[in-house]
């Protein structure tokens, strides 16, 4: 009889659109969940609610367009997710245009959290007394996915899941395709060098030699000297000191 394995993560989302994230179920994030390394249960906010209408929004004080989520239903949707889940402090994430970016390193530092909390907003946002309520018992992240606008967080949420739930032993085949990745923090960082596979030619374009000689120090160089190129000519601000070019190096 194969002992019950202890799940690396744990996630609880609250969303007023639970079917947003049916998807989870699909590829690596679903089989992981199979194999019993991570779980999650998807909440309806509006579970939370005790009114004919279950409303969970209202007008905002001081005016303005739009509407405002209500505290009380999360108030209690986040005791509740507490409450079940007694001696543990879960980590809050509060996908938000104003949270800090949510990068690479953000998502290391979550994986190793055991017990995540989603607060999905819609509308203009949750009210702001729901994070203050919630650092009496949770760590709370509000992370903004990137600088435009988006109408809610569950689309930030399925991202954020996804890259953090591939850094959970196991979920991702091969480790090893986690060091040579962009951003990946254990790397120097640079984004990745150009990938190829068969046909050696196709339209007339024909793959770079080098991967072709099973020179792998040759391979290695060329690797590397692409990914700072592309890096230099995308990013620039993520080459590191010692490789940026004179025009870019501080003064
Ligand atoms: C959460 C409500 C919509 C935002 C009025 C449009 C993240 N990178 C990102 N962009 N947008 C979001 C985001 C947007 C959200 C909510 C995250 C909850 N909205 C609001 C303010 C302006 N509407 C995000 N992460």
């Amino acid at each position: 009889m194969t002992a019950e394995r202890v799940p690396r993560l744990a996630l609880d989302i609250v969303t007023i659109f639970p079917d947003y994230f049916a998807p989870l179920g699909l590829s690596l994030i679903g089989k992981a969940r199979d194999a019993g390394l991570l779980t999650w249960t998807v909440h309806d906010l509006r579970d939370w609610t005790h009114d004919r209408h279950r409303t969970v929004d209202d007008t905002p004080y001081g005016g303005g367009a739009g509407m405002v989520m209500k505290p009380e239903p999360w108030g209690d949707a986040l005791d509740a997710i507490a409450d079940a889940h007694p001696g543990t402090r879960p980590t809050l994430v509060v996908p938000s245009p104003a949270g800090e970016p949510f990068r690479q390193s953000v998502a290391h530092e979550l994986a190793g959290a055991g017990r995540l909390v989603f607060a999905c907003g819609r509308y203009e946002g949750i009210d702001a007394r729901v994070v203050e309520y919630a650092r009496t018992r949770m760590d709370v992240r509000e992370l903004s996915l990137g600088d435009y606008v988006l109408n809610g967080g569950e689309v930030a949420v399925l991202a954020i899941v996804e890259a953090v739930a591939r850094l959970i032993p196991g979920v991702v085949g091969n480790p090893d395709s986690l060091v040579e990745e962009s951003h990946a923090v254990d790397g120097e960082g640079l984004l990745e060098y150009p990938v190829y596979t068969k046909p050696a030619s196709w339209h007339r374009l024909d793959v770079p030699g080098v991967l072709l000689s099973g020179n792998h120090g040759a391979i290695a160089a060329w690797r590397r000297a692409r990914a700072l190129e592309r890096t230099t000519a995308t990013r620039p601000d993520l080459v590191p000191e010692a490789h940026a070019p004179l025009h870019l190096a501080a003064d």
